[in-house]
């Protein structure tokens, strides 16, 4: 039995735009959903892991296989369904899962022979068992999976040509930020794999660098820090030489033994979710986490930097507080923070959250031609009715405030600073000009959107 499991193109990041811009090529992640679940697949079934990001495949080309399962992200979600129809006029059954498949459940099932909604290890082998006597049903449901049913991902299925691998050590978060589908789809507690499990894992991923996927590897409280603690220890035990990158919550910088043992563990990077530089703007997302403790910014950067490690601040512009002008107001914060790289997205309601029922009640979702506009669900487009700023007002907040933070003055001024801290001065360079580059693709993209308003009379 032929399986192919597929990721379809997504169209904000792919080895095709590393054409346009090289620095992309440490933006292309891989898709460790499907890795896990060709992990979960009993043998008998030869598998093939198809990421369209790596360049357009030609499936006409390729065997015809007897099941394909495709995954996808919401901005995903139309060329999901035109690799969906491609196999289904070809009379190969398809199988859409992942967190659009269940937050947009009626959508997909029209478009798919089956749907597997939540995480797939409770269900996935009675899927290809079905499918293998003709039996698929339409709809299965995994819900929440026990951590110790997380199979060792398929590490050796995917081909070279990606700058990190990827694994994952926990899923969940307890903090059900507004905005965020994590604690709808990974539940709101944290659960952790076996740390021996996560050591065996990481000695089998072929690549230098690493991305630990978990949406808040040390969790928030003192037992989830104690686990991260162990697991850190165990990483520099095994000796992995390897470096890694992690997203985190502030709290990463109040305990110096976890920042001491991550270190030694490989971390080099940590992504963190400022979102909104003023505590009214924290309140209105649910994030009051980052206001405990009057917290000063600056020192808990610096006391993560201080360990060798990079902090990448993330941002959201387009709050029911946000006025003109926070473009700039963002940058100077993030300056202020001392953050190495700035990510800056808009608010967007993603399917699943609270902020999409929210938006939806009070009619403010402005681009909701789906599954068409869906594409523009990445959260670099403003696709909501913003309370102060207008989709066009918003847009150009987003480009003073990259401007400002990317100015290439600011950016030798962070490469120095991180050189004279005898921090990761390279990785700070590749981060910054990374995001930099980005800036004139940007800007065509919102060209190209801002005429998609016009033509939609939305501006
Ligand atoms: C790693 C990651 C990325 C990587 C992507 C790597 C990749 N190619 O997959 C990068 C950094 C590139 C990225 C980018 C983006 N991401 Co992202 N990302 C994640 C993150 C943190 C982890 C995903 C992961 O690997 N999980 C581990 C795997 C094992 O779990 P899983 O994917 O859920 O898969 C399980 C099930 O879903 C199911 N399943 C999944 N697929 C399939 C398919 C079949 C056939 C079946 C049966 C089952 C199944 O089985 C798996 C095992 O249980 C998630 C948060 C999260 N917790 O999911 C956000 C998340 C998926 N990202 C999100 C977003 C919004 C984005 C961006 C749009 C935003 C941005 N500007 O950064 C972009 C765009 C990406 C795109 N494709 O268009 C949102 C998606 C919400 C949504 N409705 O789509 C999430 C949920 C975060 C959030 N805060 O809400 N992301
Ligand atoms: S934004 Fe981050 S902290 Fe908030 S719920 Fe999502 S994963 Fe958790």
């Amino acid at each position: 039995m032929r399986l192919y499991l597929i990721n379809p193109s997504n169209p904000l990041v792919s080895i095709l735009k590393v054409k346009e811009s090289r620095w992309n090529r440490f933006r292309v992640w891989k898709p460790l959903s499907l890795m896990v679940l060709a992990g979960l697949t009993p043998p008998g079934w030869e598998i093939s892991i198809v990421d369209e990001n790596l360049g357009p495949p030609d499936y006409q080309a390729m065997p015809r296989p007897d099941l394909v399962g495709i995954t996808a992200f919401t901005s995903q979600a139309n060329r999901a369904y035109e690799v969906a129809a491609l196999f289904r006029r070809l009379g190969v059954p398809v199988v859409m899962g992942g967190i659009h498949a269940t937050m947009c459940l009626e959508e997909v099932m029209e478009r798919a022979d089956s749907v597997v909604t939540g995480e797939a290890e409770g269900v996935w082998p009675r899927v290809l068992e079905d499918a293998r006597n003709g039996g698929l049903k339409r709809r299965y449901d995994g819900g929440l999976a026990e951590m110790s049913e997380v199979p060792i991902a398929r590490h050796d299925l995917l081909a070279d040509g990606y700058a990190f691998g990827a694994i994952q050590t926990t899923r969940g978060c307890p903090l059900n930020c507004n905005f965020c589908s994590v604690t709808a789809f990974n539940g709101a507690h944290y659960r952790q794999r076996p740390i021996a499990e996560v050591v065996r894992e990481f000695q089998l991923i072929r690549e230098k660098h690493v991305l630990v996927v978990d949406d808040n590897l040390i969790g928030t409280r003192r037992e989830h820090i104690a686990r991260a603690k162990e697991l850190f220890r165990a990483l520099a035990r095994a000796n992995l030489r390897k470096q890694w990158v992690a997203q985190a919550s502030i709290n990463f910088a109040d305990d110096e033994e976890l920042l001491a043992l991550a270190a030694k563990a490989g971390c080099s990077g940590v992504f963190i979710g400022f979102e909104s530089p003023t505590p009214e703007g924290l309140l209105e997302l649910g994030k009051k986490f980052n206001l405990q403790k009057g917290r000063d910014f600056r020192a808990s950067v610096r006391r993560i930097q201080r360990h060798g490690i990079i902090v990448v601040g993330s941002f959201i512009i387009g709050l029911d507080i946000d006025q003109p002008g926070i473009g700039k107001h963002i940058a100077e914060a993030a300056g202020r923070y001392g953050v190495d790289n700035l990510n800056a997205l808009f608010l967007t309601p993603l399917p699943g959250t609270r902020l999409w029922d929210q938006m939806k009640a009070e009619d403010r979702i402005a681009l909701d031609t789906f599954p068409e506009d869906w594409k523009y669900y990445t959260l670099t487009f403003p696709v909501a009715r913003y309370k102060n700023l207008s989709l066009e007002g918003i847009i150009d907040e987003m480009i003073s405030c990259d401007r400002d933070f990317y100015s290439l003055r600011r950016i030798w001024r962070r490469v120095w600073r991180s050189t004279w801290q005898r921090r990761k001065p390279l990785i700070a360079l590749v981060g910054n000009f990374s995001y930099r580059s980005n800036l004139r693709l940007n800007r065509k993209a919102y060209a190209d959107f801002k005429s998609h308003l016009g033509s939609q009379g939305l501006t």
